[in-house]
C-alpha cells in the first residue's frame, strides 16, 4: 500500500528523496567513522526512519521551529542543517555546531529553527512546547514541532505538555516516532494502549496514526496538522509507525533483543525504496537522475568529512567556554 502522491511540485518530491538519502548516507558514514574511532561520544542512527523527519519538515517553512531527540541527525538534515558543521561536531572539532563540545546529541541551529537534539528522553517536548507558546505570542503563524520516541511518550513531560498545549490551543505538532522499542525494551512492555495516538483523546486533540515509512503519507498528515495549528485550532498528535534498522546506538557489543526476522521484514519496507518507486511510477525519477543525486550526496559528505578532519580540536584553555557546567 502506498499513499497517493501529494500535491507537491515534482522538484519538491525529489527533494524529499534527496534529503532521505542524505540522512542515510550521512549516518552510514558516521557509523563507519565512529567504529573507526574517529567520532566520539554516542551516535544513535535514524536509518529506517528517514520518512518521518523529511515528511514532516516538508510541510514546514522557515518560521517554524522543531526539536529533536538523541536520534537527531535526520531532523537536523530535514530542517536544513549544514553538513559540514554537523560532521565537524561529530568529529569533536571547533568548527562544529557546538564547537566540538556537544557531539551527536546536542546539535542545534536556531537560525534554521532547529532548537536542538537532546540526550534527555522527553526533555525536548517541554522545550518546544515553550516554542509553541512563543509562536502563538509572536502571532506570525509559525508552528512548533516536537519529535519524540514511543519511550518518551510514557514520560511525564509528554502528558503535561499535551495537556497545556491542548488547553491553550498552541500551534504544535507532536510527532511520535514509534519504532516499537525504547533502547532494548519493547513498547508492549511499557504501555497497554496499542496506539500512542489514542492518548490524544485524553487531552481533547486529534490523534492520527500514519505509516511512518511512507514519506508522502507523513507529509499529508503533517500538512493537515500544520494547517490546523496555523488556523489557531491547536495541536495534533501524529504517531508514525516506523522502525530503526540498527541497534539502539552504534556502540559495539550492546544487546539487541530484536528478532532478525523482524528487522528484515522492516528492511523490506524501506522508506527510501518506497519513495523511489513512487517517483519512478510518476515519471519523476529515472536511473540517471538517481545516480546524479547519489553522486552529489556522496560528494557533499566527502567534503563534510574533509572539512571536519581539517578543523582543529577545541583547545584545553577553551574547555570552560560556552558550557553551562564544567
Ligand atoms: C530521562 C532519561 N531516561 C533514560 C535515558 C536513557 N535512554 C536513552 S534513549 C532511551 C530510549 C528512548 O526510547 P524512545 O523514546 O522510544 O526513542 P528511540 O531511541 O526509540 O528513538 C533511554 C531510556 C535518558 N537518556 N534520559
Ligand atoms: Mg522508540
Amino acid at each position: 500500500m502506498t499513499s497517493l502522491s501529494p500535491n507537491l511540485p515534482p522538484d519538491k518530491q525529489r527533494e524529499m528523496l534527496r534529503q532521505m538519502l542524505t540522512i542515510r548516507r550521512f549516518e552510514e558514514r558516521a557509523s563507519d567513522d565512529y567504529r573507526a574511532g574517529k567520532i566520539y561520544g554516542v551516535v544513535h542512527c535514524y536509518i529506517g526512519e528517514e520518512a518521518v523527519a523529511v515528511g514532516v519538515c516538508t510541510a514546514l517553512d522557515p518560521r517554524d521551529r522543531i526539536i529533536s531527540t538523541h536520534r537527531g541527525h535526520g531532523h537536523c538534515i530535514a530542517k536544513g542543517a549544514d553538513l559540514n558543521r554537523m560532521m565537524a561536531e561529530l568529529y569533536g572539532r571547533q568548527t562544529g555546531y557546538c564547537k566540538g563540545k556537544g557531539g551527536s546529541m546536542h546539535i542545534a541551529d536556531f537560525g534554521i529553527g532547529m532548537l536542538g537534539a537532546n540526550g534527555i528522553v522527553a526533555g525536548g517536548i517541554a522545550i518546544v512546547t515553550g516554542a509553541g507558546l512563543a509562536a502563538q505570542m509572536e502571532g506570525k503563524g509559525g508552528v512548533a514541532v516536537s519529535f519524540f520516541g514511543d519511550g518518551a511518550s510514557n514520560a511525564g513531560p509528554f502528558h503535561e505538555c499535551l495537556n497545556i498545549a491542548a488547553t491553550w490551543k498552541l500551534p504544535m505538532l507532536y510527532v511520535c516516532e514509534n519504532n516499537m522499542y525504547a533502547a532494548q525494551t519493547a513498547a508492549a512492555a511499557t504501555h497497554a494502549l496499542g496506539d500512542v495516538a489514542g492518548r490524544a483523546a485524553g487531552y481533547g486533540i486529534p490523534g492520527v496514526v500514519v505509516d511512518g515509512n511512507d514519506a508522502f503519507a507523513v507529509y499529508q498528515a503533517a500538512n493537515t496538522a500544520v494547517a490546523r495549528a496555523r488556523a489557531g485550532d491547536g495541536p495534533t498528535l501524529i504517531e508514525c509507525k516506523t522502525y530503526r534498522w540498527r541497534g539502539h546506538t552504534e556502540r559495539a557489543g550492546q544487546p539487541d533483543p530484536r528478532e532478525r526476522a523482524e528487522v528484515e521484514a522492516w528492511q523490506r519496507k524501506d522508506p527510501i525504496t518506497l519513495l523511489e518507486r513512487q517517483l519512478r511510477e510518476q515519471g519523476e525519477l529515472d536511473d540517471a537522475g538517481l545516480r546524479a543525486m547519489e553522486g552529489e550526496i556522496i560528494g557533499a559528505l566527502e567534503a563534510a568529512v574533509a572539512f571536519a578532519e581539517a578543523s582543529p580540536f577545541p583547545l584545553p584553555e577553551q574547555a570552560t567556554n560556552d558550557v553551562f557546567a564544567a
